[in-house]
């Protein structure tokens, strides 16, 4: 009798540990209990319920890899994986918001943070009491975060921070945003500051007219002069390896998480194509309808097995962005197409939202966007290779 199974065809779950199975199992019944019922409504009205994130604090879901000494879970990298993918099995946007929290804000203030805001901060955002942002990208400075405007200038006590970031993840409903500026007293270097909300010149705009990630809240932030503390200021943090140090942990989440989404639309098709009958016979006995239920369950065991890959030789210390703008490239991309195929697949019932396909499909353009668009990551890769730099 051959070990195959289909839906685990290159056997990830054998590669598990105990520890791993269980968190795995845990994100599973939390993502498929609490949040699959309410994710249609959500994306359909553009709404982000802010319990979410006191539940996933209560399930043991955010800061995954942070010290348990700081109230995170103590975790391997490959289960902060787990957990995103199935978080985004459900939806993106939710993946969005605990990814943004576990890695864009509790990472950094690990990483790069003092002993009192570890103490102050790590806890409440691994509860879920806090919400954080992450802004780094601003109207004119996407791709090319090095070109950012915003400034902090060194005043009695602290910094004014001035300028505007775009597109900030949780910014409308969060409780502290690491604000990414160029410091006039480090040379111009840019520097990382926890900004407290609400705070006087520190202006967010909910972005409206999204039509992907509808389920997570996104905003629009101006800051007038807001007064930053010296305390506030992450003090290990300096030049853009500050900032891309927290976008390889996010980024890594992202190519399991994309892997749980495609899986989604996969599983959805087959039962679909199994269970519709056109001229006379199941869709799922066509040789064309076979080729592409194989094409994604190929694409998809791949795409798990690299993201597993890179995860082992993070919990083993080895620091290969490269290796991560490969497999959050390839997974993204691949996730996209796997949507639009099980789109197709669908027929016309496809676009309707019940049907657990179209709001993948709309959420993976902007995943394949953020966090280092498709193009930037296959630039990255090909300077790796030529030692030639072709962004500019
Ligand atoms: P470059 O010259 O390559 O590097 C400047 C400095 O940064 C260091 N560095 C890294 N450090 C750690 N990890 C990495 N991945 C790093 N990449 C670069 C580098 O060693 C250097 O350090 P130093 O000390 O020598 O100064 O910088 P560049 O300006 O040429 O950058 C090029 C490029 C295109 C690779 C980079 O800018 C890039 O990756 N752009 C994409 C921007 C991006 O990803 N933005 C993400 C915004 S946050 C977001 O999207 C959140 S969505 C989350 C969600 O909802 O899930
Ligand atoms: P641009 O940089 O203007 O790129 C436009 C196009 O040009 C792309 O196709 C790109 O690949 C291409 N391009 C750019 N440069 C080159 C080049 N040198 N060579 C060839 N092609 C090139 N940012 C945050 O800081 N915090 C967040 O929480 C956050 N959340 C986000 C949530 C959503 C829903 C979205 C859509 C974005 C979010 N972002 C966030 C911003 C995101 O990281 C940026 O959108 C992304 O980095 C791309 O920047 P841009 O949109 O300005 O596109």
């Amino acid at each position: 009798m051959s070990d195959f199974q289909w839906a685990d065809p290159l056997g990830l779950n054998h590669q598990l540990s105990e520890g791993e199975r269980e968190i795995r199992d845990t994100a599973h019944d939390y993502c498929q209990s609490k949040l699959q019922p309410r994710v249609y409504d959500a994306f359909e009205q553009g709404y982000f319920d802010r319990a979410i994130m006191t539940e996933m604090g209560e399930a043991g879901l955010l800061g995954a890899t942070v010290s348990r000494q700081y109230g995170g879970g103590g975790q391997s990298h490959v289960a902060y994986g787990l957990i995103a993918r199935e978080v985004e099995r459900v939806d993106s946007g939710y993946r969005s918001a605990m990814s943004v929290q576990s890695s864009l804000v509790m990472y950094p203030i690990e990483a790069y943070g003092s002993e009192a805001q570890k103490q102050h901060y790590l806890p409440k955002l691994a509860s879920g009491e806090f919400i954080g942002g992450f802004g780094l990208t601003e109207p004119l400075a996407g791709s090319d975060p090095s070109s950012m405007g915003t400034t902090a200038t060194p005043v009695d006590g602290g910094y004014q921070i001035s300028g505007e970031k775009k597109w900030i993840g949780n910014s409308p409903i969060a409780d502290v945003v690491v604000v990414w500026a160029k410091s006039e007293a480090h040379g111009g270097k840019i520097k990382g500051f926890l900004v407290d909300l609400p705070a006087e010149g520190f202006e967010v705009t909910e972005m409206a007219g999204k039509l992907s990630l509808r389920a997570s809240i996104t905003g629009q932030i101006t800051m007038r002069d807001v007064f930053v503390p010296e305390d506030k200021l992450l003090p290990d943090a300096s030049g853009l390896s500050g900032p891309f140090g927290c976008l390889n942990k996010a980024r890594y989440g992202i190519a399991w998480g994309v892997m749980g989404a495609a899986e989604a639309c996969w599983h959805r098709t087959l039962d679909y194509t199994l269970g519709r009958d056109q001229f006379e016979q199941p869709l799922a006995s066509n040789q064309l309808i076979q080729k592409k239920l194989a094409d994604i369950q190929t694409e998809i065991a791949l795409g798990l097995s690299a993201a597993l890959q890179v995860g082992r030789l993070l919990d083993q210390g080895i620091k290969a962005p490269e290796m991560i703008s490969l497999i959050k490239r390839n997974n993204c991309g691949k996730a996209l197409e796997i949507a639009r195929t099980a789109r197709d697949m669908h027929g016309g019932n496809g676009i309707l939202i019940e049907y657990g396909i179209m709001h993948h499909l709309l959420n993976l353009e902007s995943v394949n966007t953020y966090e280092g668009t498709h193009d930037v990551h296959a630039l990255i890769l090909g300077r790796a290779q030529t030692g030639i730099q072709a962004f500019k």
